[in-house]
């Protein structure tokens, strides 16, 4: 008996003494959820963000990406949920996808918020973003970084969509949060709520004619092969993406540990923001003109034609500027209107 116990204190010791040993309580490997996997920006940023944990705390938290939602099968709005049970323990999530149980993010996607980048910048950066971090942070998870997935665009397999009435009795696949849904019953469309998974089949076949998403999701889903011919820069909401943790994960792990996860979160996202935004954001458009070489008819809206869908849309706003809460949505205006 004594010998043993020597043994195990012995042990002990040596664990203790040697740096790098993940102490008892770390799981052999973390998992980390997102929607879509490399090459899109989003997973590329998942994979480095394991990447560079790995190397920031020498090998003491092991990361796994699970791309396709795979971990909630494949059911995007149901993240958040297993993040907080613990089913999950660090995520990159879209504002949208976590909208259904987190109502502040529906900021995001209130039509025609956001003009531009420099717009998403200054309520990520500012207190809008401070705050979604202290309510985020209420909710059983740690919020480290903010990244992104763009601007949404709309496309169809039927004809250019350049006013309202274009998108007349249009199948849209949408996304989330049930606003998604008045967004386009507004325009007339008639929009059907699906995950990501189902919704390249459901193109493919022609069980809906449309969809949005940002141009990089555009062209690394190859798009213009699922019918969607007719392409629309309407800018109408971005969604920007989320590093976090679960409490409890965070928690187990030491100070030292917590700061190296938080810096790669910190990197990972600012490389993840510049490459959702290559070759589609300021000068560079090139994937624009990728995309037009695929044979899509490009539809580029005047600032006229953008206001008829901002106006039919109005009430949407409103209703949920209400739901989310009028402070929060003040400050944004506020923060967008002084952005520079
Ligand atoms: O499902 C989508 O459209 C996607 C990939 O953009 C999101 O997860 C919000």
């Amino acid at each position: 008996m004594t010998s043993f116990k020597a043994l195990f204190a012995g042990l002990a010791l040596a664990a203790a003494l040697l740096p790098g040993v993940a102490a008892a309580d770390y799981k052999a490997e973390y998992k980390l959820s997102t929607v879509l996997g490399k090459p899109f920006p989003w997973g590329v940023g998942g994979e480095r963000w394991a990447e560079l944990i790995r190397e920031k705390t020498d090998g003491r938290i092991n990361v796994k990406m699970y791309p396709g939602t795979s971990l909630v099968n494949g059911d995007q709005t149901k993240e958040f949920t297993a993040l907080r049970q613990g089913v999950i323990d660090l995520a990159i999530g879209s504002t949208i996808n976590w909208s259904p149980q987190v109502k502040e993010l529906n900021l995001f996607s209130l039509p025609f918020l956001m003009p531009d980048y420099k717009a998403i910048d200054a309520l990520t950066r500012g207190p809008v973003g401070e705050e979604l971090f202290r309510i985020l942070s209420t909710k059983d998870v740690e919020p480290l970084a903010w990244g992104e997935n763009g601007f949404r665009e709309l496309s169809n397999s039927r004809h250019p969509v350049r006013t309202p009435a274009d998108l007349k009795g249009l199948k849209v696949r949408v996304v989330g949060s049930p606003l998604f849904l008045d967004t386009f019953t507004a325009l007339g469309a008639n929009p059907t709520q699906m995950s990501w998974a189902d919704a390249q089949p459901a193109l493919s076949t022609g069980a809906v004619d449309g969809q949005e998403n940002p141009l990089s999701v555009f062209v690394a889903a190859k798009m213009a092969t699922l019918n969607q011919k007719n392409l629309t820069l309407w800018g109408y909401v971005a969604d920007p993406l989320i590093f976090v943790v679960n409490k409890e994960v965070w928690n187990s792990w030491s100070p030292e540990d917590r700061e190296a996860v938080r810096a790669a979160a910190l990197q990972a996202a600012e490389e993840e923001v510049a490459l959702a935004r290559k070759g589609i954001a300021g000068d560079d458009t090139s994937v624009l003109s990728d995309i037009e070489g695929t044979g899509v008819s490009v539809v580029r809206l005047t600032e006229e034609e953008k206001d008829a869908f901002r106006q039919a849309t109005r009430a949407v706003y409103d209703k949920w500027a209400r739901q989310i809460g009028p402070d929060l949505v003040k400050q944004a205006e506020t923060s967008i209107a002084d952005r520079n």
